[in-house]
């Protein structure tokens, strides 16, 4: 079985049902191991878009890489997301950020996520989950790489999903 941590993502419509209905399809194609809290986000990129509702999993797949991805965006169709510009609010957004610990770098998909360790919305949330975890390229675990990262980036625990 491979380990692969999640980034999830919304701030149109109910967020929270939003992510709900995203992790239900997500247990449908995989072992979900661990989920984090919800966070309330400030939209980096285009700040000019509401917050976001933002948490992360990890699961558990026979799924490789390629074919995560596809599925991945098959429910992220399902949710109701439609073709929209980068960085620009969605109503679901899944991102892959490790997949055990491959490094690819695929016109279609980069993995570990380029920008995720310079993300508070993405690494709060997996050093909730797993702080230990090192980073497959920086070579440096979640929690020191978290702590690298501009706490400017509001970010404000919301609860958890169920
Ligand atoms: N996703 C982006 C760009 N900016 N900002 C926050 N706070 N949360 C996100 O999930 C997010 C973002 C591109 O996918
Ligand atoms: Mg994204
Ligand atoms: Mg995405």
């Amino acid at each position: 079985m491979n380990i692969v941590y999640l980034s999830i993502g919304s701030n149109l419509g109910n967020r929270i049902i939003n992510c709900k209905k995203s992790l239900r399809e997500i247990s449908r194609i995989s072992i979900i191991t661990s989920l984090s809290s919800l966070y309330e986000t400030v939209p980096i990129g285009n700040s000019n878009q509401p917050r976001f509702i933002n948490l992360a999993v990890s699961i558990n797949t026979r799924l490789p890489p390629p074919l995560l991805l596809r599925m991945i965006k098959k429910i992220e169709a399902n949710i109701g997301r439609f073709k929209n510009e980068k960085w620009g609010p969605r109503i679901i957004d899944i991102d892959i950020i490790f997949y055990n610990n491959i490094c690819m770098n695929h016109s279609s998909l980069v993995i570990p996520h380029p920008s995720a360790h310079s993300r508070r919305f993405v690494m709060e949330p997996i050093n909730e989950i797993a702080p230990n975890l090192i980073h497959p390229v920086l070579k440096r675990d979640i929690t020191t790489l978290l702590k690298g990262v501009k706490q400017k980036q509001f970010i404000r625990k919301v609860g958890n999903i169920y």
